[in-house]
């Protein structure tokens, strides 16, 4: 079997590095575009594939991502409706974001930001201090790495709410939303608000002035889903009326974020360049190993979305 690299992005075979390259057993592994025979090609491993990268492979039947997101995969037109589309699943991943996600929550319940100014202007002032349990945390994406986020939030003792498409079990101390109307319910309670979801068309500009609008006043926004979930107007907008006292965003609508955005220089906007968690070559290696396996067996590979609803 052969595998093909895609990406415009990024040099897959140098990021991946020979460990993956060897523990890929009795697979070969090419570079797109590739130019030998096309049609041994059932495999592809892809980060940002170029509109036309898959119409060569005419036999392609599973492409795995490097990362926990295939939206920019599934954006590819010239992927076929009917090859399989592979995440991948790392716990070590869904810690990563977890402390990541603490730390920004942390920072707007102990006021870091401020803390921070009042050192610059060598000020000595004591600001009041809030306990977790008044500061509650809505989370928009309760998966694999929402839910670990979730209960982590929960030990540290912030009261915790979590939204999905469908109704969930939660764990002790996280309140489970689901729905429309569970939307509006979990934003009517929420102070920090994280986005931890996938992007597709039913979830593209969630992060918008109506949703601001229905979070408590003060708020904030942990941005850690894609860029394309936030309508970028909306947020200076709230951020300017007092609405949000702040953001953290880590995912933009055009990566790296433009020289002369405003979020680079906005006083309460934090920035991080898509660096909140990132898989290991392991984990993706693991997930290669398994799609290649399935593919030979005729299974369909695990962590396979489902093409239909987009994650
Ligand atoms: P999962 O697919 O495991 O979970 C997605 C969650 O979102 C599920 O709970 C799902 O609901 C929910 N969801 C999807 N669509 C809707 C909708 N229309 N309404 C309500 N809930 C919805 O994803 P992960 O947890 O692994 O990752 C989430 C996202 O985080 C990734 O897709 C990626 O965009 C982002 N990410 C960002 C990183 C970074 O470095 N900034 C790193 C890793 C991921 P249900 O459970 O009912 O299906
Ligand atoms: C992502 C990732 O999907 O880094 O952003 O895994």
């Amino acid at each position: 079997m052969r595998c093909v690299l895609v990406s415009r992005s990024l040099d897959l075979r140098f990021y991946l590095g020979p460990q993956f390259m060897r523990a890929a057993d009795c697979i070969e592994i090419v570079s797109h575009p590739h130019d030998g025979p096309a049609t041994d090609v059932r495999l592809a491993v892809a980060w940002h594939p170029p509109d036309d990268a898959f119409e060569r492979y005419p036999n392609l039947q599973a492409v795995c991502s490097i990362g926990a997101g295939v939206d920019n995969i599934l954006a590819c037109p010239s992927l076929r409706p009917d090859v399989d589309v592979i995440r991948v699943v790392d716990p070590a991943q869904a810690q990563m974001m977890s402390g990541f996600v603490a730390w920004h929550v942390i920072g707007h319940q102990r006021r870091f930001a401020t803390y921070q100014a009042q050192q610059r202007e060598e000020r000595w002032q004591r600001l009041g201090q809030r306990r977790a349990q008044d500061v509650p945390v809505g989370i928009l994406g309760f998966g694999e790495i929402g839910r670990r986020v979730a209960a982590d939030l929960a030990l540290l003792g912030f009261p915790v709410m979590a939204w999905s498409r469908t109704a969930k079990q939660t764990p002790q101390g996280v309140c489970s939303f689901h729905g429309t109307a569970g939307l509006d319910a979990m934003l009517g309670q929420t102070e920090v608000l994280v986005n931890l979801l996938p992007l597709t068309p039913e979830t593209k500009g969630i992060l918008n002035r109506t949703t601001f609008a229905r979070m408590y006043r003060g708020g904030y926004l942990i941005q850690v889903g894609r860029g394309e979930h936030l309508v970028d107007a909306d947020l200076l907008a709230a951020l300017e009326d007092g609405q949000l006292a702040g953001a953290a965003l880590d995912v933009f609508a055009t990566e790296p974020l433009a020289p002369g955005h405003p979020f680079w220089r906005y006083p309460r906007i934090v920035v991080t360049p898509h660096d909140a968690c990132e898989v290991s070559v392991e984990a993706i290696g693991a997930t290669f190993r398994a799609t290649a396996e399935a593919i030979r067996a005729g299974r369909r590979p695990p962590h396979s979305i489902d093409r239909e609803r987009g994650y």
